[in-house]
């Protein structure tokens, strides 16, 4: 055993000494703070659709989506337990909305994303203009618009919410109002928002209508798909990624919200990824296909085999590899933009 330090006694009497003046060294955790490279506390973590469903149609027998708000059960990274944050900066969750039911209209400085799951039918609104929800389709509600959600759908209908709340709670920027009124005036027709802004042309005399924030308020599945599909054929395919789009904001190029990266890929039958990790942990949804994926290393490695409608977490600076036998659709969100804004985003694509 080493012999103890000649000066570990007083060290701890100063420690002690100085508690209650709410003061602490920083030697003894200047490695934690500043550490060689990110130690993300979150873990991989896959949610199968066929376990996950039961219970969502559980919380339809439970609970009305009126009663609830959001009727949402939250994908809780495992080692974050309570905390309601699948990353250290983001959160997801899966809705619920069942025939006739409406989620009444709130706002919130909180951004969200929906990514429609299951079932078609459903719509939300925003700023006056629903959309209905197809399987697929990538939705935007802006920070601090009225939205609500309902369903003249003849079954369940599904999507993932991706949310900022995590960082938005580490900032302390939280608002929320609730709308007096349970559903909001309809007051344009649906498609909108898309005809001027998603033609690749916009209106002449406009301001961005929701700041950094995409005015684009749902794409569509169809055209994503159909650009992947294109891609596919015809242009070479990334070793790392197949073939991966990130949506953008038309009147800026950028991410489609401020707080949030969204992209969409597919990997094509028999492709066999390279590994890489990057800084920004990421959250996937598999839309189609099957995929195998490989994240993490030593102990903590999982293998999963993947399939639609399954959820997993990618966390910070973790290697991850894809594969796929027959072909797989994928869409993903990170908190990417922010890393880019503070100038620490860093990807290594391992070979
Ligand atoms: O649909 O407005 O999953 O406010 C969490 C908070 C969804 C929503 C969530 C929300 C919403």
């Amino acid at each position: 055993m080493n012999a103890p330090h000649p000066m570990a006694q007083a060290r701890q009497q100063l420690y002690g000494d100085m508690h209650p003046h709410n003061l602490t060294p920083l030697w003894e955790v200047l490695h934690a703070l500043v550490p060689p490279k990110p130690n993300t506390p979150c873990v991989p973590a896959l949610w199968k659709y066929a376990d996950v469903r039961p219970f969502l149609l559980r919380a339809g027998e439970t609970i009305t989506a009126e009663e609830a708000v959001r009727r949402v059960l939250i994908l809780e990274n495992p080692a974050l337990r309570g905390q309601s944050a699948i990353t250290q900066s983001l959160y997801a969750g899966l809705q619920l909305i069942l025939p006739g039911e409406i989620a009444p209209s709130h706002r919130h400085t909180q951004s969200a994303l929906r990514f429609i799951v299951e079932g078609a039918g459903a719509w939300t609104a925003v700023d006056g203009e629903r959309t209905t929800m197809r399987p697929g389709d990538f939705i935007i509600t802006p920070s601090w618009t009225w939205h609500d959600h309902g369903s003249q759908a003849d079954g369940p209908v599904v999507w993932l919410d991706g949310l900022d709340i995590p960082m938005i709670r580490f900032l302390d920027a939280g608002f929320a109002q609730n709308n007096p009124e349970r559903s909001q005036q309809v007051t344009r027709p649906e498609g909108t928002s898309f005809a001027r802004y998603g033609h690749n042309m916009a209106p002449v005399r406009h301001d961005a209508p929701y700041g950094a924030t995409s005015p684009i308020f749902s794409y569509p599945y169809e055209r994503s798909r159909a650009a992947l599909e294109e891609l596919e054929r015809h242009a070479p395919v990334d070793a790392w990624d197949g073939v991966k789009l990130r949506y953008v904001n038309p009147l800026t190029g950028g991410w489609t919200m401020p707080t949030i990266a969204t992209f969409m890929q597919r990997l094509p039958a028999g492709f066999a990824g390279k590994a890489w990790r990057q800084t920004d942990g990421a959250v996937y949804s598999v839309v189609e296909g099957e995929a195998e994926v490989i994240v993490g290393e030593g102990d903590g490695q999982q293998r999963w085999r993947v399939g639609p409608r399954d959820h997993f977490v990618v966390p910070s600076w973790h290697t991850a590899r894809l594969s796929s036998g027959r072909g797989c659709v994928l869409f993903s969100f990170s908190d990417r933009p922010v890393h880019q804004a503070l100038g620490v985003h860093f990807e290594e694509r391992l070979s």
